[in-house]
C-alpha cells in the first residue's frame, strides 16, 4: 500500500460500542481499503488492560489495512498528530442522577478532549462525538477549538437515520436501499425530528407510498426517537453495532461523499441556517460537496408540523447549552 498511514482516535476504547468500531477501522471500511490506518485507543487507566486485548484481537484479523496501534490514558498522547478523532466514551447517567449533572459531569470530560485534540491533533482534524449527550459534547469540544476548526467537530445522528430508513423500508415493503433523503433534524434525543416530507421511496414520495398519515406523523416519529429504549429493553445492553455501524458511514460519507441520496444527516455547528441559533450544534441535511467538506442543505420547505417539531428540539439544545454556558464560555 503506497498511502501514508492515517492516524485514527477513538476514546471509549474499552467499551462495547468501539469493541465493533475498532475492528471496522482496521479493515478498511473507515476510510477505504487501500488506507492503511494508526489506530489510537484511549480509554481511563483502569480500562487499558482490556484495550490491549483488543488490539491483540485486531492484529489477530490479520487486516492488510491495519498498521499498528497507540493504547493510553493520556489524552495528549492519544490524539496526537490523529487526522480523526471519534469521541465515543462519555461517562453514563447514574441512578438518580439529573440531567443538567450529566451534562456537567460529561463537560468536563469534553473540555480536557476539545483542549488535548486543539493542541496535539492534525491541524485539519475531523471530530465525530457519539457519546451522550453527543451534541451538546460536541459543542463543548468544538468551544476549545482555536488552531483546529470549529466546523471539523460534528455529532451523530446517523444511527437516527439509519433508523428511520429501516422503519419506513419495513412498512413500505421495500430495501432500506430504496429509501433515500430522510434527514434528522435537531438533537440526538427523544425530541429529534425525522423529516420524511422530503424523503422518497423508490423515487416516490414517502407521503405517496405511505399514505397511513396518522402511522408517519405518530408511531414512525416516536419509533425512531425512542428506538434505543426499545434496543436496551430487548437487548439488556445499548445500542453497540449499530452505533459504531452508523459511526463508520458518517465519516466515510464524510470522506468521499458518498451518500444514500442527496444528502445526509449530521449534526453540525449551526450557521444560523433555518433560524436555528448560532453555534449550537443542531442536526441538519447535510450535503458532502467536495472529500472532508460538507454544506448545510438549503431551500427546504418546513410545514407547520416540521417547524413545531424542531422548535421543541430547539428549545431542548438551548436548554442544555444554558446548563453548561459557564463551561463554554471559559
Ligand atoms: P460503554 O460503557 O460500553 O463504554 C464506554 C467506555 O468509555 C468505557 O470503556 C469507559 O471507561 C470509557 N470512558 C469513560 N470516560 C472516558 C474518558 N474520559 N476518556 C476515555 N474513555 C472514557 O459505552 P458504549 O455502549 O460503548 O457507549 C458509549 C457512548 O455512546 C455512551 O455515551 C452512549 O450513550 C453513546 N451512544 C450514542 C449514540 C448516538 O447515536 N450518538 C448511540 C449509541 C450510544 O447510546
Amino acid at each position: 500500500m503506497s498511502k501514508p498511514p492515517v492516524r485514527v482516535a477513538v476514546t471509549g476504547a474499552a467499551g462495547q460500542i468501539a469493541y465493533s468500531l475498532l475492528f471496522r477501522i482496521a479493515s478498511g471500511d473507515l476510510l477505504g481499503k487501500d488506507q492503511p490506518v494508526i489506530l489510537h485507543l484511549i480509554d481511563l487507566p483502569p480500562f487499558l488492560d482490556a484495550a490491549r486485548g483488543v488490539v491483540m484481537e485486531i492484529e489477530d484479523c490479520a487486516f492488510p489495512t491495519y498498521a499498528g496501534s497507540v493504547v493510553t490514558a493520556d489524552p495528549a498522547e492519544g490524539f496526537g498528530d490523529v487526522n480523526v478523532a471519534l469521541l465515543v466514551g462519555a461517562k453514563p447517567r447514574g441512578p438518580g442522577m439529573e440531567r443538567a449533572d450529566l451534562l456537567k459531569d460529561n463537560g468536563k470530560i469534553f473540555i480536557e478532549q476539545g483542549d488535548a485534540i486543539d493542541k496535539n491533533a492534525h491541524p485539519d482534524v475531523k471530530v465525530l462525538v457519539v457519546g451522550n449527550p453527543c451534541n451538546t459534547n460536541c459543542l463543548i469540544a468544538a468551544s476549545r477549538a482555536k488552531r483546529t476548526n470549529p466546523r471539523n467537530y460534528t455529532a451523530m445522528t446517523r444511527l437516527d437515520q439509519n433508523r428511520a430508513v429501516g422503519q419506513l423500508a419495513n412498512r413500505a415493503g421495500a430495501m432500506p436501499g430504496d429509501v433515500r433523503n430522510i434527514a434528522i433534524w435537531g438533537n440526538h434525543s427523544p425530541t429529534m425530528f425525522p423529516n420524511y416530507y422530503e424523503a422518497t421511496i423508490g423515487g416516490k414520495m414517502v407521503t405517496e407510498v405511505i399514505t397511513d398519515e396518522a402511522w408517519l406523523k405518530g408511531d414512525f416519529i416516536s419509533r425512531v426517537q425512542k428506538r434505543g429504549a426499545e434496543v436496551i429493553n430487548a437487548r439488556g445492553k445499548s445500542s453497540a453495532a449499530s452505533a459504531a455501524n452508523a459511526a463508520i458511514d458518517h465519516i466515510y460519507s464524510w470522506a468521499t461523499g458518498s451518500v444514500p441520496g442527496d444528502y445526509t444527516s449530521m449534526a453540525v455547528v449551526s450557521d444560523g441556517s433555518y433560524g436555528i441559533p448560532e453555534g449550537l450544534v443542531f442536526s441538519y441535511p447535510v450535503k458532502i460537496t467536495a472529500p472532508w467538506q460538507y454544506e448545510i442543505v438549503q431551500g427546504q420547505q418546513l410545514n407547520e408540523h416540521a417547524l413545531a417539531a424542531i422548535k421543541v428540539t430547539t428549545d431542548e439544545l438551548l436548554g442544555e447549552r444554558d446548563a453548561v454556558k459557564e463551561m463554554i464560555a471559559g
